[in-house]
């Protein structure tokens, strides 16, 4: 009897997901077809490599020293090649204000646990004990109210990372979101590592985009380091690739097994540091285990603009 029931919910379960999919297809459909397509087509490394059809190298005007905001550690060139063969580079740095501008934007405007924009909060410091007693929290992210900082919007507009982003996409980038995230020293649960990236995943946002990711908190191993597996933006098993961003639901040990657990880097470093990478590589971030809050910026730059996005996330265009 009792195992009838457990069929039963698994039966109830699936059909609720199946309902779901269907809504959410229907929901891009209307909204955006394009976007449908995208969901869909760029799964495949076939067709992401036919979007860099008669992409060539872009001869950039020379950038003047002292009008960028961010520094980079190696020739503009050697990052592409770094992208290109391994799905990421490492090595951009904020300055000291930056960094500072940054910080004072986090601890003196509120931000939203778990990114529930009804549950603000306030960070004042990387020390964990600064949020009180509520443990539930997981992450904070500023959502939208980080259009407000400075450094943020000069960071859209920087040559460096414009180039870069020039460079590897072919053309003009499209900007399309950042997000400022603290995430904070908790165990987490498997379905709560999900939500908080913290599994081995890939980000199917456009044919190509590309995401700069800068730490504004010291990170070592047990702070929230990004990991990243090399090359696995150009070669994927086709069953993977079928999978989309469901990639996700995979076992992060049965992904190390498929693509080699020594084509795995751990990026670590002080704040300031930046690094770039291929969402469709395949990374993750990892659980905050240490004494300290970490602070993470993203921007993401693409090939489109698209009407909709995945429904899940609300995303402004700029
Ligand atoms: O927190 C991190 O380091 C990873 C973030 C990430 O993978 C994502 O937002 O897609």
């Amino acid at each position: 009897m009792q195992i009838k029931t457990s069929q039963d919910n698994r039966a109830f379960r699936a059909l609720e997901k199946i309902i779901y999919y269907c809504k959410t297809n229907f929901y891009y459909l209307r909204e955006d077809k394009s976007f449908f397509l995208m969901k869909y087509l760029a799964r495949f490394c076939l067709v992401r490599d036919c979007s860099r059809i008669g992409v060539k190298r872009l001869s950039l005007p020379p950038i003047q020293s002292g009008t960028f905001a961010i520094e980079l550690d190696h020739p503009l060139s050697e990052v592409t090649d770094c992208l290109e063969s391994d799905g990421y580079y490492s090595g951009l740095r904020l300055n000291q204000a930056q960094i500072n501008a940054v910080l004072d934007f986090a601890y003196s405007h509120p931000c939203y646990a778990n990114r529930d924009s009804g549950y603000k909060i306030t960070v004042k410091s990387p020390n964990p004990k600064d949020l009180g007693i509520n443990v539930g929290i997981k992450y904070a992210s500023y959502l939208h109210s980080q259009d407000m900082c400075e450094v943020i919007q000069v960071l859209k507009r920087d040559p460096i990372i414009l180039s870069i982003a020039h460079q590897y996409l072919g053309r003009s980038p499209v900007y399309m979101h950042s997000d400022l995230l603290w995430s904070f020293p908790r165990p987490l649960k498997d379905v709560e590592k999900l939500a908080a990236a913290q599994v081995f995943h890939c980000d199917i946002n456009d044919y190509r985009s590309l995401k700069f990711f800068f730490y504004l908190t010291d990170v070592s191993q047990q702070d929230g380091a990004h990991l990243y597996i090399k090359g696995t933006h150009r070669h994927r098993r086709l069953r993977d690739q079928l999978l989309g961003q469901r990639l996700a639901s995979k076992a992060d040990q049965n992904i190390i097994q498929t693509y080699g657990e020594s084509n795995i880097v751990t990026i670590t470093g002080p704040a300031g540091l930046g690094f770039v990478g291929d969402p469709y590589c395949i990374h993750r971030g990892s659980n905050v285990g240490g004494t300290r809050n970490r602070l993470l910026l993203q921007l993401e730059f693409g090939l489109y603009t698209y009407k909709t996005y995945y429904k899940h996330k609300v995303l402004k265009v700029a």
